[in-house]
């Protein structure tokens, strides 16, 4: 789990390249973010000034809303889908994923709003889908990559690795929000099948989304801790996230 206020709202690195494609949405999903979701979406601005930048926020009760509401006023390519309470992480990505096919965006960036995604890396995602139809990210190539976590959550890290590698016989890493889906390349109706509104509803769709044949790159990332506030993920939701993935994997093997 990270801790709250450990590290400052990183800098972007100087050499970032833009990315100038407009039929680009990057989205995010908040809850209580207030302490990152500026910067964060003045550094994806940076890294794709065309782009439309989206954000789920189920109803944050520390300012995030307001923050992004006065952001939204001064960029008209900033939409903040806003929901009436916490409803999971992983049915903010539904609607967003939902939202970016409605709009007719051929490309969906989605990265976690607490800075262990480096907006940075948004150019490198974008290119990992050459000749795929999605990337995501991989923090099990790069040897320090987790290196700023404590050492009982990178064991748990591994573990949920190696759980859905031996019980959903995928090689990816299934459980991370950094990835770029190429949505003229997969079918809406794909996203029906994946029923989890929590953290779950990250293995599910990469699970769905490989068992249909949709080729995946993966990009090497570093995860740095989360820059501020602290996390949603409970000891709680980790077990329940096992117990999903234990049961998922029963029900695709009996019913596919
Ligand atoms: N809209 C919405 N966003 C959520 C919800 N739960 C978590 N989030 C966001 O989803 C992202 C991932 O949540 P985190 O709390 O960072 O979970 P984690 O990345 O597994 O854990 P840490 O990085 O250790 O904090 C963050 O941007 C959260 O603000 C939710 O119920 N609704
Ligand atoms: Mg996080």
């Amino acid at each position: 789990m990270s801790r709250a206020g450990e590290a400052a709202v990183p800098s972007p690195p100087p050499d970032a390249r833009p990315v100038l494609d407009s039929d680009l949405a990057i989205l995010t999903a908040t809850y209580n973010e207030a302490g990152n979701i500026e910067a964060l979406l003045g550094q994806l601005r940076r890294v794709a000034p065309a782009a439309t930048l989206a954000v789920v926020d189920d109803a944050s009760t520390d300012g995030t809303a307001a923050i992004l509401a006065g952001l939204a006023a001064r960029d008209p390519k900033l939409v903040v889908l806003g929901r009436p309470g916490k409803l999971g992480v992983g049915s903010a990505h539904k609607d967003g994923i939902r939202w970016a096919y409605d709009q007719g965006f051929a490309t969906l960036v989605t990265l976690d709003a607490d800075f262990t995604h480096i907006p940075a890396d948004v150019p490198r995602m974008l290119a990992a889908t050459e000749g795929k139809d999605l990337a995501t990210g991989s923090r099990f190539v790069l040897e320090a990559s987790l290196e700023t976590w404590s050492v009982s959550r990178r064991i748990m890290t591994r573990m949920g690795h190696l759980a859905t590698r031996l019980l959903l016989g995928i090689p990816y890493d299934c459980s991370g929000s950094f990835r770029a889906y190429r949505l003229d390349r997969i079918p809406r109706a794909l996203w029906d099948r994946v029923e989890a509104d929590d953290y779950g509803f990250f293995f599910e769709s990469l699970y769905r989304l490989h068992a249909a044949g949709h080729p995946i790159g993966e990009l090497p990332i570093l995860l740095p801790a989360r820059a501020s506030g602290s996390s949603k993920m409970s000891p709680r939701d980790a077990l329940s996230g096992l117990a999903h993935l234990a049961r998922f994997a029963w029900r695709v093997r009996r019913r596919g």
